[in-house]
């Protein structure tokens, strides 16, 4: 579901036609940003641990054919103070175990769709443990019918462990 996205295409995919692309994970503590990273990045489960300060990353993705586009992934370890001014592009990892705290996470959600106008990615993750909530109580709780009209949004379920839903 998204404002802007089709829901059919694969998320990096949709970020066309930029070339280079800098992209910031974001997300309360423990949600699941530092595997989300990796996953797309490598394509692999890299087993983290607590993010100090931020990891910078670099990448190169193929999306489509024969077109290469450069992403450069930003992990910041959720720290405000850290979090980069200039990006083109949000990830918002959402844990969708923590129930208790998805009006923290809501609240986070609307201030940065508020104040930029960049894509945000909104990963609903950890899809694979049957306490998950749905995409359909994700949207509900996250509120996502009164996110700003003016920034380009999509909301993805995923499992950062076996890369659903992490598709490049
Ligand atoms: P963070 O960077 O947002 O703080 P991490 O979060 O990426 O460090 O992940 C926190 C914990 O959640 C890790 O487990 C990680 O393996 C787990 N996790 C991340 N994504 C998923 C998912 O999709 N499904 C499940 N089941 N777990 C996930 P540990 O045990 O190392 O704390
Ligand atoms: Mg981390």
């Amino acid at each position: 579901m998204g404002n802007g996205l089709s829901d059919q295409t694969p998320i990096l995919s949709s970020l066309q036609p930029f070339q280079s692309f800098h992209i910031v994970t974001l997300g309360l503590d423990c949600a699941g940003k530092t595997t989300v990273l990796y996953r797309l990045q490598f394509n692999e489960l890299v087993n983290t641990a607590l993010t100090k300060g931020f990891n910078t990353e670099k990448s190169k993705v193929t999306v489509g054919k024969p077109k290469t586009d450069t992403f450069h992934f930003k992990d910041v370890g959720g720290q405000e103070k850290l979090r980069p001014l200039c990006t083109d592009g949000i990830a918002f990892v959402v844990d969708s175990v923590n129930v208790e705290r998805m009006e923290e996470v809501r609240s986070e959600l609307h201030k940065i769709t508020k104040r930029s106008e960049v894509l945000v990615l909104t990963t609903a993750n950890k899809q694979d443990l049957r306490s998950s909530v749905s995409l359909f109580l994700s949207e509900k709780f996250l509120a996502v019918w009164e996110l700003s009209s003016s920034t380009p949004w999509h909301l993805q379920p995923t499992c950062a462990i076996l890369g659903d839903g992490l598709k490049t």
